[in-house]
């Protein structure tokens, strides 16, 4: 999963696909890397965020969809809303996703929307809103309470009518997350793939990656793809990065080392060695 984030003030690329057509351009860049989603957003969740009005939002991204949908791309398009609004506006211009970081807790009619449109979603884990979620999270158990919600979320979404097997789950790294939990996610995301549904994992260039190596925003691309690895032979199968070919390329290596000899997926290269 490809991002295109078009906004001012996204936390490592605010303001870089602001122009509507920088951002069309970017997500023909990042299929043609390997990306099989997509995923638009018109609203920064970072930490300390404010909350965007809906017809802002709807400004910055429905023309962005319109135009990625124009292009027929081989890769379905997400749209990264809180809001029923939005998401209705970007399905009927071509999403086919709907990625809620809220869980359809912030507006729980999005939940019957989705039921409606027959469209895929993930539903993700936040401790608290944006604005307040990095002060002093704590959980009994990190990877239990996590769970828990999401299971909890996922059978809200199917009582409203979305199908399972629409349903992917998401812990949401550094959601209201100390760095601590963030690995221990991470060391444990197994618990989270039994519950049956895909894992995804929102890792990029995250704040716990510059802690750890201390690298600025740009420069945390290798620590980025070594996330992607591990929660990848942990069980987790959508990776919502910025640095798309890095990512495809490490996991097409971890794939092929997991998969059931003798189905290795190759590709051809342009040398020989
Ligand atoms: N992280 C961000 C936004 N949306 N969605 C899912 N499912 N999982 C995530 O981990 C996730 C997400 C934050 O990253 P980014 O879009 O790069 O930044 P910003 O929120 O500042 O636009």
């Amino acid at each position: 999963m490809g991002i295109v984030n078009v906004t001012p003030d996204s936390f490592s690329d605010g303001g870089v696909f602001e122009d509507e057509l920088a951002a069309i351009a970017h997500a023909r860049r990042l299929v043609s890397e390997g990306a099989a989603i997509v995923d638009v957003g018109g609203e920064s969740t970072r930490p300390g965020a404010a909350p965007v009005p809906a017809a802002e939002e709807l400004e910055r991204v429905i023309p962005v969809v319109e135009g990625i949908a124009d292009l027929g791309l081989p890769a379905q398009i997400s749209i990264d809303t809180m809001k029923v609004a939005v998401a209705e506006a970007a399905i009927d211009a071509g999403a086919s996703y709907v990625n809620d970081v809220t869980a359809f807790r912030h507006e729980p009619a999005l939940a019957g929307l989705v039921a409606d449109r027959k469209v895929d979603c993930c539903l993700m884990h936040m401790l608290g809103e944006p604005r307040t979620m990095q002060q002093d999270p704590r959980y009994d158990d990190v990877v239990s309470d996590v769970k828990a919600f999401l299971e909890q979320r996922m059978a809200a979404a199917i009582a409203a009518g979305v199908a399972e097997e629409r349903i992917s789950l998401d812990p949401g790294i550094g959601f209201g997350k100390t760095l601590e939990h963030n690995l221990e996610l991470l060391r444990r995301m197994d618990e989270l793939a039994a519950l049956g549904r895909p894992v995804v994992v929102g890792t990029s260039r995250k704040s716990f990656l510059g802690r750890l190596t201390g690298r600025d925003v740009t420069e945390r691309v290798h620590a980025t793809v070594a996330t992607s690895v591990i929660a990848y032979e942990r069980g987790a199968r959508v990776f919502r990065v910025h640095d798309v070919a890095a990512t495809a390329d490490a996991l097409a290596v971890a794939a092929a080392t997991f998969a059931p000899w003798p189905q290795i997926p190759t590709r051809t290269s342009t040398t020989t060695t």
